[in-house]
């Protein structure tokens, strides 16, 4: 989440860490090309519409926008619950994922409490994915530092954030059907399988140490 900490309006479009066929053969370059440059601008554009006539806003985070929502003017307080929910998680899954064989397995304080919470690395994979299919219509399936400070697997619905439920997010996969529609078609159990293989750990224990380190 580096890209976007500390920005607020106008809103930009953060690259991708990557090329655009560098998730391939698990996910494709058409449907990275579509997923960032279409869909990840749309929300950057629609918040930034939102947020225009609201000078008071203009330097709030993402992060504010989305944790301090009841304090955004009722009339836009949908539109910036959407619109920044899919710019802050699109921004979190397209850096949660790195080119196969890169960063491939967790390892030490991750790797160890998903094995305490979990009881293995495939055990939490099958949990996980258990959860992601479960999403019903369009939504992610997120490993979060919960409140209580530890490891759980929760889904959210639509764009909605996992910042109001005072969740710190670890990893997250994006489940709605344009995440790989053009690839996978309706099966979205392969998506997930493919997209555990390019599934950026190391941004994941970076993600989890800094959960632990701010609670
Ligand atoms: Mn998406």
């Amino acid at each position: 989440m580096e890209g976007r900490m500390n920005q607020h309006y106008p809103f930009e479009l953060v690259p991708l860490p990557y090329a655009y066929n560098a998730l391939e053969p698990y996910i494709d370059e058409l449907t990275m090309r579509l997923h960032h440059d279409k869909h990840l601008q749309t929300y950057v554009n629609n918040l930034n519409a939102a947020l225009e006539s609201y000078p008071e806003l203009h330097n709030w985070t993402i992060e504010q926008l989305l944790y301090y929502s009841e304090r955004v003017p009722e009339k836009i307080r949908t539109a910036v619950i959407n619109n920044g929910g899919g710019v802050y998680n699109h921004e979190f899954y397209f850096a949660n994922l790195a080119p196969a064989a890169k960063n491939s397995a967790p390892r030490g304080n991750l790797l160890a409490a998903i094995s305490a919470q979990f009881g293995s690395l495939d055990a939490f994979k099958a949990a996980f994915k258990a959860q992601a299919l479960a999403v019903f219509g369009s939504g992610y399936a997120w490993l979060v530092v919960n409140k209580d400070g530890k490891l759980e697997i929760i889904t959210t619905k639509n764009q909605d954030s996992v910042l109001p439920l005072c969740a710190c997010p670890v990893l997250g996969i994006d489940v709605w059907e344009h995440a790989y529609y053009l690839k996978h078609y309706n099966v979205r159990a392969d998506y997930i399988d493919d997209w555990f293989k390019v599934l950026n750990w190391q941004s994941a224990e970076q993600n989890f140490e800094k959960c632990v380190r701010v609670r």
